[in-house]
């Protein structure tokens, strides 16, 4: 009787087990793309994020890093992470607000003046507000990265007034905001892609441009830009964006993951694009740049000569937005 019994319990616990599928877990693939080189604080971000989720996830996450605009410039990285095609993206915030409108707050001229007051405004609740309006466009915000203070190089002349700035042909990212700076302070600006700017510049079709230091150098920009003013007209982040159904496919425990992964990230590649701003800036000196250094008047006249862009913020984003900006503006 009992080893009938003990049988019947055999048969019945393999029954069981064959009924149960037990896959091995599924590895989840995060392919993440954008359009700088791998030498980038950008790339060396996304290093970071690959390292330690697929360290923090014992191998149930695999991270694929697409650069140099491999899958396309931000416009096309934006869609693709809208669609799904791509699960993670890093465009700069100029272009994004193309697809939402209330981004244009990071493109308000010298709205930072230093990095403290960038990470607070993205860390805070503007950030956050900000990462909330992507979900209409089928896209969950995983973290701020900088892209950078900017600045304006040219191939024509040292610029060190607005007047200096007159006439010049000047690329800008697809953003109206820029257009509108540039053609407010006397250029004569047009938008256009990253993956095309070396060439409008080595060609002459552009005569200047305006990045952070690290693209300047890292793109060779430097190369046809004799000159190079620090301007730190607009500082822009990258925000980096996770496509909607990829994340809420996500298990409670793997989004957790995610996050502090991404945290983890984020802190590293803050402080390493500050130290790559400073080596760029170096190496530009180096390879024979002047980099010109603006006295408080000159700079003084630029942010002037900016303000009716800072004005006409408010025609640009949500009423939300635009509380959040001035109470920014206007904090003690
Ligand atoms: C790279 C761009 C770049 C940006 C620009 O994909 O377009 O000038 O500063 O970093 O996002």
């Amino acid at each position: 009787m009992m080893r009938m019994c003990k049988k019947m319990i055999l048969v019945l616990a393999a029954a069981l087990l064959l009924s149960t599928p037990c896959q091995a877990a599924q590895t989840i693939l995060i392919k993440a793309a954008h359009g700088l080189t791998e030498f980038s604080g950008l790339h060396q971000g996304f290093v970071k994020f690959k390292e330690v989720l697929e360290a923090t996830s014992n191998g149930e996450f695999a991270v694929e890093l697409y650069p140099n605009q491999q899958l396309g410039g931000d416009r096309e990285l934006t869609e693709a992470a809208q669609l799904g095609n791509l699960a993670v993206a890093a465009t700069t915030s100029a272009p994004l607000a193309g697809f939402e409108k209330d981004f244009f707050i990071f493109d308000v001229p010298f709205m930072f003046a230093n990095r403290t007051e960038a990470f607070a405004f993205m860390d805070g609740e503007p950030g956050q507000f900000l990462f909330k309006k992507l979900e209409k466009i089928n896209l969950v915000g995983l973290g701020f990265w900088e892209n950078g203070f900017r600045n304006l190089t040219n191939s024509r002349k040292a610029v060190r007034t607005v007047e200096d700035v007159r006439g010049i042909k000047l690329r800008t990212m697809e953003n109206p905001i820029h257009l509108a700076l540039w053609k407010t302070l006397g250029a004569n600006p047009a938008p256009m892609a990253f993956g095309e700017l070396f060439t409008a510049l080595q060609q002459k079709h552009m005569d200047g441009q305006e990045n952070p230091f690290g693209q300047i150098y890292d793109n060779k920009f430097y190369e046809v830009q004799p000159f190079i003013t620090r301007s730190h007209h607009v500082y822009t982040p990258f925000p980096i964006i996770i496509n909607n159904e990829f994340w809420h496919g996500l298990s409670p425990a793997h989004k957790e993951i995610v996050q502090s992964s991404m945290k983890d990230a984020t802190a590293y590649q803050r402080k390493l694009a500050e130290e790559l701003d400073d080596k760029a800036a170096a190496n530009l000196r180096r390879a024979g740049r002047e980099i010109i250094e603006l006295t408080t008047e000159q700079l003084d006249a630029f942010r002037k000569g900016a303000s009716p862009v800072a004005q006409a913020i408010k025609e640009r984003v949500s009423p939300e937005a635009f509380k959040l900006y001035s109470d920014y503006v206007n904090r003690k």
